[in-house]
């Protein structure tokens, strides 16, 4: 695979951005070798510099459900750039996209849209802190919810690529106040619970978490995490942003009908460009200035071009049958994955939901962190590497998530598996 334009364009980037990258997983450290620079993209094809295509499970990192620029969403984007890109005033759009928020996720009564996930989670805690008047928080092992200062404790994601068990640059202080439980571990919650719930604002999770590869709730889990904070006052939060309209329209809250009090978003309803929201039942929410005296703002929130591109998103998913197709084109996936490890004689446990695949280079079961850390993360990057060579674009990293979209076909499912077939061979 020829990679010199790559190569060029890395070593020039490693001059002007720390790392050469603008956010660390895609620096390819865990799995070796270097970035790939992109030129353009379409459907589920990615186009790099040096003229290698690739069918790609990124999908910049879950946002394009529809695949890359289609054409609905382009459209409707290139229309709304020539009306202005931002008016530091509200507009008829942002009213739509949070009513259609609204609509589909039963926990958001009212939502305010933010610019990126992690604002939407900062926010949210902050939400959470001054309606309970309590400090602590309790986040998951390898739940990832961005880079805010006190949830950068025990991270998945990039912290979990780059093997960061927390953060130079974050005051003890800051961190003090987050409790940290495993996955899954419904005991542990209920013991700190019972220990901190006078000073405990709220418990927040990725009901399925998605930034320590995939690990899906046990049945359990989330009722049972509803039911404990709902008995001692301490508010649940569902960090949604990847799952929210990616599992199901209504996001996993709709999935497993528990009804969390906030909900974050982002990703999937900025279509593809920079999007956040936080949203929960009113009387939480009226807390939020200029209601009420929680502060929250931002120069480019609910920006024209973003939601259109969300709005054009949601409506595509709309449509009848997506979420099926997708739940099935990813079922075809893991499968055909899983056969071909077991040809192959290769340990992998796999994890899906909907159309969020995880493949771990494990005899498993893998339920929490821990045991998304048993993976073979040797094995993932050589593995990553040889299906790079047969035209498949993966996460350079064993701890996030294959995405599909509405863009890949049967025939590019079967490429990927006829890929990884070869690619699983005497690995
Ligand atoms: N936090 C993202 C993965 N879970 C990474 C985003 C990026 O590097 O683009």
């Amino acid at each position: 695979m020829k990679t010199t334009a790559s190569k060029r364009l890395f070593s020039e980037a490693q001059q002007y951005i720390p790392g050469g990258v603008n956010s660390p997983v895609r620096a390819f450290r865990s799995v070796g070798g270097q970035p790939l620079f992109i030129k353009r993209a379409k459907g589920c094809r990615l186009y790099d510099v040096d003229g290698n295509s690739f069918i790609d499970y990124v999908l910049s990192w879950g946002p394009l459900i529809l695949g890359h620029a289609p054409a609905s969403v382009v459209k409707a984007v290139m229309q709304a750039a020539l009306k202005g890109t931002s008016f530091g005033a509200p507009t008829e759009l942002e009213v739509r996209l949070a009513r259609m928020i609204v609509e589909a996720v039963p926990s958001i009564k009212e939502a305010r849209l933010v610019s990126s996930g992690t604002e939407a989670v900062m926010s949210a805690i902050r939400l959470a802190r001054a309606y309970t008047n309590r400090d602590a928080i309790l986040k998951f092992e390898g739940c990832y919810h961005g880079h805010s200062d006190y949830l950068l404790a025990k991270a998945g994601s990039g912290l979990a690529t780059l093997g960061l068990p927390d953060c130079p640059g974050v005051p003890a202080d800051f961190t003090r106040h987050t409790l940290t439980a495993p996955y899954n571990d419904i005991k542990t919650v209920q013991r700190l619970i019972q220990r901190h719930h006078r000073n405990l604002a709220c418990v927040i999770v990725e009901p399925i978490a998605g930034n320590m590869g995939v690990v899906p709730p046990a049945a359990e889990f989330l009722p049972a995490l509803r039911e404990l904070t709902r008995e001692h006052g301490v508010l649940l939060i569902f960090d949604e942003v990847i799952t929210g309209f990616r599992v199901h329209y209504g996001g996993a809250q709709s999935l497993y009908g528990v009804t969390p009090d906030l909900t974050c978003l982002g990703k999937i309803i900025g279509g593809g460009l920079p999007v956040g929201a936080y949203g929960g039942a009113r009387q939480i929410m009226r807390l939020v200035a200029p209601v009420g005296p929680v502060y929250q703002a931002g120069t480019l929130s609910g920006n024209p071009l973003a939601v259109t591109a969300g709005i054009k998103t949601l409506e595509a998913l709309q449509a009848p049958g997506v979420y099926q197709k997708l739940d099935a084109r990813a079922a075809e996936l893991s499968e055909g994955l899983g056969a071909a490890a077991k040809k192959a004689g290769i340990p992998l446990t796999r994890t899906r939901v909907g159309s969020m695949v995880g493949a771990f280079f494990t005899k498993g079961p893998v339920v929490d962190f821990a045991s998304a850390k048993q993976s073979n993360t040797q094995a993932y990057a050589k593995f990553f590497h040889r299906m790079l060579e047969k035209g498949v674009y993966l996460a350079p990293s064993q701890f996030e998530t294959a995405f599909l979209s509405t863009a890949h076909t049967a025939s590019d499912i079967a490429h990927t598996i006829k890929g990884a077939r070869a690619a699983l061979r005497n690995l």
